[in-house]
């Protein structure tokens, strides 16, 4: 009821961090294009395989300052057994995911207040969705309109022709070739997020898009993961190319970000033959960071950010670069770009890193030296129960939909669902 809101809201005030006045509003009325690496880790920046970068595109925009990226190579992934659906949730409402299914499936009907719904209404941004798949998977199609999504362009908008698709839809070369005109043609400002799918487990992947030998460690999976990563790499390529020859690209906002691993623990034989590495739970959890960048026009890419920080954390940072305070609204992750940003990243399981030492199975590790902490501080201690207790006040938000007791402000409409509806049939 109230009384939990109320405990809610003094926490994630007490946790908010102020934005820094650098970026503060410096994104405001531009176009954002959200872009989804499927399951893309950040071990794949600058690794070569067979003396070849796996993603030279990537790679180009990490390292070249002249594309003005800032990438946050701290960066992880939070998601749990809700994977795509988690890192979703969490990127645009700051609320953790649950610890057990998927909230966009159990939850899908619960109130929310969301990036889109509030870029919609504070500043009239225009939101959609792009995935080249069925609109129900993860129960999309429900969620999206209790997040304000205003169009959920799913497969049904593309062409779905055998030599188009592989594994779970279409592909990520002719997804991001027929996304361009619906892009060209939605009303500005928009906040348009590109679904990729094709770097997805298995991994599969036709002869002809293969640009790159798999790996030789014996397991499939992992071996032409690399494979379908340098598809996706091209694909993107492709996509700002297009995005640069129709005049969509200087002035945007572009974000991309990985959303959960794609090789599990399963196969920690082959990744300590990729990684040279022994794969020991603090090394699993080194794995988990995937990729974050942003540009955002006007602004100077910072190069290599190494902020500790996780998805948790997007929708705050948007928030400030469009100009509108965070501090109004219910959120567990803090602004990138902060003095003040919170360095420390909750995983699901209660786990959690910073940038001077990890908790990762019940127990602490130093950052640098990868040692076992034998004896923790009472500070250590303290951070381990606050990220237990932040994680709770998350999932009560969610179990009880308290979000409808909320009022974030005087400009803040709830979402209304029945007035959002998805299908080529009514546009
Ligand atoms: C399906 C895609 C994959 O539409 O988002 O979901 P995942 O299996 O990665 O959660
Ligand atoms: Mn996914």
């Amino acid at each position: 009821d109230s009384d939990d809101i109320t405990e809610v809201e003094n926490y994630t005030k007490y946790k908010y961090a102020e934005p820094n006045a650098e970026y503060f509003g410096k994104g405001k009325g531009k176009n954002i294009i959200k872009i989804h690496l499927e399951s893309f880790q950040s071990f794949l920046i600058d690794y070569e395989l067979h003396g070849e970068e796996v993603t030279p595109f990537l790679n180009k925009l990490v390292h070249d300052q002249s594309e003005d990226f800032t990438y946050f190579d701290n960066f992880f992934h939070q998601t749990e057994q809700g994977k795509t659906a988690d890192a979703e949730l969490i990127m645009d409402t700051s609320l953790y995911g649950l610890p057990q299914g998927s909230a966009f499936v159990t939850k899908g009907t619960n109130t929310y207040q969301s990036l889109p719904a509030i870029l919609g209404q504070q500043q009239d941004y225009t939101s959609a969705v792009f995935h080249g798949d069925n609109k129900s998977f993860w129960n999309r199609d429900e969620v999206y309109k209790h997040l304000g999504i205003d169009k959920f362009y799913d497969a049904s908008y593309y062409d779905m022709s055998e030599e188009n698709i592989i594994n779970y839809g279409l592909k990520d070369k002719p997804f991001f070739k027929e996304s361009m005109p619906i892009l060209e043609d939605m009303e500005q400002p928009f906040y348009a997020h590109m679904m990729t799918l094709t770097h997805h487990h298995p991994y599969l992947i036709d002869e002809e898009d293969a640009s790159i030998d798999p790996a030789e460690t014996g397991d499939g999976s992992v071996d032409r993961y690399f494979q379908t990563a340098r598809y996706l790499d091209e694909s993107l390529e492709q996509f700002f190319n297009d995005l640069k020859e129709k005049g969509l690209y200087e002035d945007s906002i572009i974000m991309i970000y990985g959303d959960h691993y794609g090789i599990s623990d399963n196969h920690n034989r082959a990744m300590e033959e990729i990684t040279g590495e022994e794969i020991t739970p603090l090394k699993n959890a080194d794995l988990q960071r995937v990729p974050f960048m942003i540009k955002v026009p006007g602004v100077e890419g910072q190069g290599i950010n190494h902020e500790y920080s996780g998805q948790i954390d997007v929708m705050p940072t948007m928030l400030h670069l469009l100009g509108i305070d965070a501090r109004d609204y219910i959120q567990f992750g803090t602004d990138l770009f902060s003095e003040d940003h919170k360095e420390y990243v909750p995983f699901r399981n209660g786990n959690f890193m910073t940038d001077e030492y990890s908790y990762i199975d019940g127990k602490f590790y130093d950052s640098k030296t990868k040692e076992v902490i034998e004896e923790p501080t009472e500070e250590m201690q303290k951070m381990k129960e606050e990220v237990l207790h932040e994680l709770e006040l998350s999932d009560e938000v969610l179990y009880g939909d308290l979000l409808r007791f909320y009022t974030p402000n005087e400009d803040w409409e709830p979402v209304d669902a029945t007035e959002y509806i998805y299908g080529k049939e009514y546009d």
